[in-house]
């Protein structure tokens, strides 16, 4: 762990939002009483109807139900847009930045608002009603926003799939939030190549009905277009006006599904709503970023994650901000792209993830060094865990030693970030999440629920609800119940680990449960399992995660073949090929060892604290093995075990 202290800059201390004192005097007043604290800050979006009740929030078991705002009604898409009109018609809302460094486009607050009115109709005029759910699979151009705005503003349900999900992926979510529509584009353009978009939502509307696709035009390439099912956008957006009222929504109307991985099952539909999550986002936006009008702001996630929904579309639209939305990716077309799209727009605030700046780092400081990045003012982290190396790189680095960090904590569940340093405020560490952000409340606590205090390490649970949380998992209240609520009753469960030091500051050290985050993407293993046992010569898998220098976690799949099947390179990689087929690339299992026989237990239960081990190559520290059925089986795993250099 690094001890290196870092102060808030002068500079910074004096123009933030928030100094010390005031960070601290805001968060006492915030926990002692969450109802005039959140009520106060419910007001920084506009409502139809104000409300009179708060926050409305149990963790009882059998009795979750959080509510927030609840008798309030507002609009999401009114909010990040028309109520800009009067003073920001003219000021640039998203900047668009290509694949194509020679592509770029600005779209202003009164351009916006005229495509997500036209985006809106043209989803009226093919039956999408209130309520209904829709399925975004797009490329990252302004249209992706456009579509997240229509669905927002008459009220539909978005449910975006990331567009490196396989056909497979997409028609299970596309089932899953049984929505009958999909938005989608003929093709994607990343680092110089197509992503066929269309020809997966072709393959996907094979296994699910779906009634309706509307087509993007991005590339131009060659799709072909099925009778009565799909729509080109363009020409769909020529026959409608410009204009569509916004839907009065309840607070705690659904406004978007976002399916995440979980340690069980199938992914699970993350519920956000309308009132609270605003608020939240464009809170956590303005406070963590110390946005103030005229910064230009960009964070690198992709919209198919819960990253661009709070922190590149929300949460600055809602503050009126200028958010850029680049469709390429950090090596194309050089390694120098992040920075030259920093000058290029005069970027103030950029916000990545920690995969991204290890394997820029591996690249050394010439390609960063040649760039002049005199904009840059604050930097950003959110994905996972930031080693200290990384972000002693990226603070020395790409900041110039000019710039504090921002490492922020949160999850698809938490629809906004909760543990963060303040840049005029806190004290930076690197590597540390250090406090938590106004309302949170967060515990440690050991297996047994114990909340532990002062100078700790244990599990990571929060005691107090915040606007911004999850309400449910999408038709399955039970299964948000027993995920979250049910370990440490009347708290929720993060499925982190985490450690607190003698100044109160928050170290995240990782999931505890059977997730698995490989360059910032959350990944479950039993997804990638049975995607492994799908494949006809697979009998068992288990998958774990390892220590990867550039992803942060690795995956390492253990892999029994059925009788008469032999181990082989060529069938190595057909099986890799086949979970990337399942699920998307992201998936890959980087590597696998066939093994005759897995640790279990007589149970049955495979040992995977074993597996983990071994993949750690920590093999002298295996535990008690005593329980094992056939102690032998360890002996093969370990001496077979595969190299990671
Ligand atoms: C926003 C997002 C959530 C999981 C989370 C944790 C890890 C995210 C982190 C971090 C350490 C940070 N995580 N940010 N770990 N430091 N700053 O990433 O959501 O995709 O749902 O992942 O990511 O393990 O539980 P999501």
């Amino acid at each position: 762990m690094s001890e290196t202290i870092y102060d808030v800059p002068a500079a910074w201390a004096k123009k933030a939002h928030l100094n010390d004192a005031k960070y601290k005097k805001m968060y006492a007043a915030s926990i002692k009483d969450p109802d005039k604290f959140w009520g106060e800050q419910g007001k920084r979006i506009d409502w139809f109807k104000p409300y009179t009740k708060v926050r409305n929030a149990s963790y009882k078991p059998g009795k979750v139900s959080i509510k927030w705002y609840e008798d309030g009604t507002t609009n999401v898409a009114y909010n990040c847009v028309d109520r800009h009109l009067a003073t920001r018609a003219k000021q640039t809302a998203i900047i668009w930045e290509g694949d194509d460094p020679s592509e770029s486009k600005k779209i202003t607050y009164g351009q916006l608002y005229t495509e997500v009115c036209k985006f809106a109709n043209v989803l009226k005029a093919n039956g999408v009603k209130k309520g209904d759910r829709v399925t975004i699979y797009m490329p990252m151009i302004p249209e992706a926003a456009y579509a997240m705005l229509a669905c927002a503003r008459i009220g539909a349900v978005h449910s975006i799939v990331f567009g490196g999900f396989s056909p497979d992926s997409l028609s299970g979510r596309i089932e899953g939030a049984t929505s009958d529509v999909v938005i989608t584009a003929d093709e994607g353009l990343r680092g110089g190549r197509k992503v066929p978009l269309k020809v997966n939502v072709d393959a996907a509307a094979e296994k699910v009905p779906v009634k309706t696709v509307i087509v993007v035009k991005r590339t131009g390439g060659d799709v072909a277009m099925k009778e009565g099912r799909d729509v080109w956008y363009h020409e769909e957006a020529a026959k409608v006006s410009g204009h569509c009222p916004p839907a009065e929504m309840k607070a705690e109307d659904p406004l978007f599904i976002l399916y995440t991985s979980g340690s069980t099952g199938k992914p699970k539909g993350v519920l956000h709503t309308t009132g609270g999550y605003l608020v939240y986002a464009a809170i956590t936006h303005q406070y963590v970023f110390d946005y103030h009008d005229g910064d230009i702001y960009w964070c690198t996630a992709d919209v198919g994650w819960v990253t661009g929904h709070s922190y590149i579309v929300y949460g600055p639209l809602a503050n009126g901000a200028t958010t850029l939305m680049f469709e390429g990716i950090p090596t194309y077309p050089s390694i120098s792209r992040f920075w030259d799209v920093v000058d290029k727009h005069k970027v103030n605030t950029f916000y990545t993830a920690p995969t991204a700046i290890r394997s820029l780092m591996g690249a050394g400081e010439e390609p960063v060094k040649r760039t002049k990045r005199k904009s840059l003012r604050l930097l950003g982290s959110v994905g996972e865990p930031i080693n200290p190396e990384a972000w002693e790189w990226y603070h020395r680095v790409v900041g110039d030693r000019r710039c504090p960090i921002v490492d922020t904590w949160w999850q698809t569940e938490t629809g906004g970030i909760l543990i963060t340093p303040l840049p005029g405020a806190t004290k930076l560490k690197p590597g540390s999440a250090t406090r938590p952000f106004f309302g949170v409340k967060p515990e440690i606590v050991d297996a047994e629920g114990k909340v532990l205090e002062g100078a700790t390490e244990g599990n990571l649970v929060l005691a107090e609800s915040w606007p911004g949380q999850m309400r449910t998992v999408y038709g399955d209240h039970k299964r948000f119940e027993e995920t979250y609520f049910a370990t440490y009753p009347n708290k929720y469960f993060t499925g982190d680990g985490c450690r607190r030091d003698a100044d109160g500051y928050y170290w995240i050290t990782g999931r505890v449960d059977d997730v698995i985050n490989v360059s910032g993407h959350r990944m479950g293993t039993a997804e990638v399992e049975s995607a492994l046992v799908a494949h006809p010569k697979v009998s068992e898998a288990a998958v774990v995660g390892y220590p990867h220098d550039i992803k942060g976690q690795g995956i390492y799949a253990y892999v029994t073949l059925m009788s008469g099947e032999m181990p082989s390179e060529a069938l190595r990689k057909e099986l890799v090929g086949h979970v990337r087929k399942e699920i998307g690339p992201i998936a890959s299992p980087d590597l696998i060892q066939f093994s005759p026989g897995l640790p279990k237990t007589r149970s049955g239960k495979i040992m995977r604290r074993i597996l983990r081990k071994i993949a750690e190559d920590e093999f002298g520290a295996l535990g008690d093995t005593s329980t094992l059925a056939d102690p032998a089986v360890v002996e093969d795993l370990i001496a077979n075990r595969q190299n990671k250099r």
